[in-house]
């Protein structure tokens, strides 16, 4: 056998046993790919809940998460706490309080689980009593509750972490975005158009800031001047 003869030979060989590795490699390639993990809820989702603007000593649910477990376990998932931040620029001493409350299928009525002031965010709420059942499914509702006192405007758009096990997973963390954020409005945004004095009603008719009374040529500038108490109410110059 030539030389040539060998080398030809050896390379056939060599495309042989490599078509033969790709054919037994093919099994494996065929088999199902893994199925996302069960761990924790398999679905979470922010409902873009929009309250609006926000006034001081108001409360409103600002988010609203829908949570879903699909998968092949059976075990029940508990919820343990929220770690509550704020992606907006409204400063934690406007927030007085921050409360958790879900609905299940079980139980279809929002009930509280949990709730926190805030000093600081972000803020941690320890929920209990919230279990979700096998590839159940829950809503869950953040509510605020603004500071009496507000003195400077800000936004408000809250990311929600739920901290939860199923089964023997421990410690399981979901989060989810406000859609859609809130605006925290300051005391002084909050319009007073009108104010009873000296048996009279008077009204800032040119909104320039100051109180206009009755004259002989209707409503007269000047007479009455505003002056904003801590409590928004007026008095007389
Ligand atoms: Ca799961
Ligand atoms: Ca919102
Ligand atoms: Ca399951």
């Amino acid at each position: 056998m030539s030389l040539l003869l060998v080398k030809r030979f050896g390379l056939l060989l060599l495309i042989s046993l490599f078509m033969a590795a790709l054919v037994l490699a093919q099994p494996v390639f065929a088999q199902d790919p893994p199925g996302p993990s069960p761990d924790g809820f398999n679905t979470i989702e922010d409902k873009a809940w929009e309250a609006g603007t926000l006034g001081p000593g108001s409360e409103a649910v600002v988010q609203e998460i829908y949570v879903e477990d699909n998968d092949d376990n059976d075990s029940l998932l508990t919820v343990t706490s929220a770690i509550i931040d704020n992606m907006g620029e409204a400063t934690p001493e406007y927030i007085a309080k921050v409360e958790v409350s879900a609905s299940t299928e079980v139980v279809e009525e929002f009930d509280k689980k949990g709730e926190a002031s805030v000093d600081s965010f972000p803020v941690k709420i320890d929920i209990s009593s919230f279990d979700v059942a096998d590839n159940g499914s829950a809503k869950v509702r953040i509510k605020v509750f603004i500071a009496d006192q507000v003195t400077s405007s800000g936004t408000l758009q809250l990311q929600t972490t739920l901290v939860h096990n199923e089964g023997s997973s421990i410690g399981i963390r979901r989060t989810a975005t406000d859609g859609v954020a809130e605006k925290v409005q300051k005391s002084s945004d909050k319009p007073q158009i009108a104010t009873f004095n000296r048996g009279t009603w008077w009204v800032d008719a040119n909104d320039n800031g100051t109180w206009d009374g009755p004259g002989r040529h209707g409503y007269k500038s000047q007479r009455l001047r505003q002056r904003q108490q801590p409590s928004g109410s007026c008095r007389l110059r």
